[in-house]
């Protein structure tokens, strides 16, 4: 299962112009992504301004413009950017995504610091499962999957019952972007409930060997300009499907071809609209 997480919240179009910031390039990069392998697309909407916005009326016609222009899986950040407030982050949910993302722990996040207190985690969770939105949980450090299996043992299994983590590596203040770090996370993962999945990306540099790394260990993988903006030394990302396309060749070449939506759904039980 590939996931394109295409636009996040911390890079600039002015420093990355391939950065999908509209709602047209935002469908016009969930098509092209989808025909070379994507089957989630990860979302984060900006403004006029292109700065990031949590904005309910541009989710909702967001969520709506995605569904209609391509048939990947919809999951919406409920992590926005740093500064964006818990009310804001949690009335994410009311746009209706398929998935949204739980991150499962307070993270040093450069200079920044990304806050998820518990009582604010334990509120997505239950708020998802109330309105049957499937979680993608976010691990930035290995104690964060003990964090999760805390939160299902309190609280429940997410909606849909299948339990799925991304690990994100690689961020300045979290875990790094290493095959110990990520068979350490899969070794963690072996203790959440049976038939629990795994994706992986990158931040930066380490986006290759996460990428690598995390097939070779049965995972699935998210890359997109969330997290990479530079395809190889010395040149910039043209396009989030030039990276989509990467991901699916080493993933035909690992002998993983890529999920299609229907097949993702379907793993991830999350219902038809
Ligand atoms: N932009 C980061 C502060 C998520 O989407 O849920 C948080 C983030 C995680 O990207
Ligand atoms: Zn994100």
């Amino acid at each position: 299962m590939i996931t394109v997480a295409p636009t996040g919240a911390e890079i600039r179009k002015t420093d990355a112009p391939a950065l999908p910031v509209t709602l047209d390039e935002l469908v016009a990069t969930a098509r092209d992504c989808e025909a070379v392998g994507a089957s989630v697309i990860h979302v984060h909407i900006r403004d006029d301004a292109a700065d990031p916005t949590l904005d309910l009326g541009r989710l909702k016609d967001t969520v709506a413009a995605l569904r209609a222009g391509s048939g990947l899986i919809v999951q919406l950040s409920t992590g926005g950017a740093v500064t964006d407030p818990e009310e804001d982050r949690l009335r994410v949910l009311e746009a209706q995504p398929d998935m949204a993302s739980c991150t499962m722990g307070t993270v040093n996040f450069g200079d920044d610091v990304f806050l998820n207190r518990w009582a604010f985690i334990v509120d997505l969770h239950t708020r998802m499962q109330e309105r049957g939105i499937v979680p993608e949980y976010e691990i930035f450090d290995l104690g964060q999957l003990t964090a999760l299996q805390r939160l299902l043992d309190k609280h429940g299994l997410p909606a849909g019952g299948h339990v799925h983590v991304d690990l994100v590596m690689g961020v300045p203040g979290g875990m790094p972007g290493t095959v110990a770090a990520l068979a350490a996370c899969e070794s963690a993962i072996r203790d959440l409930p049976a038939g629990t999945t795994f994706s992986a990306t990158g931040i930066g540099r380490s986006s290759l060997p996460v990428l690598l790394a995390s097939l070779a260990a049965g995972g699935h993988l998210r890359v997109g300009m969330e997290d990479t903006v530079t395809y190889a030394k010395g040149q910039p990302v043209e396009s989030n499907a030039q990276l989509v396309a990467r991901a699916t060749g080493f993933a035909r070449l690992a002998q993983r071809p890529p999920m299609t939506p229907a097949d993702a759904r379907a793993l991830l039980g999350i219902a038809d609209v």
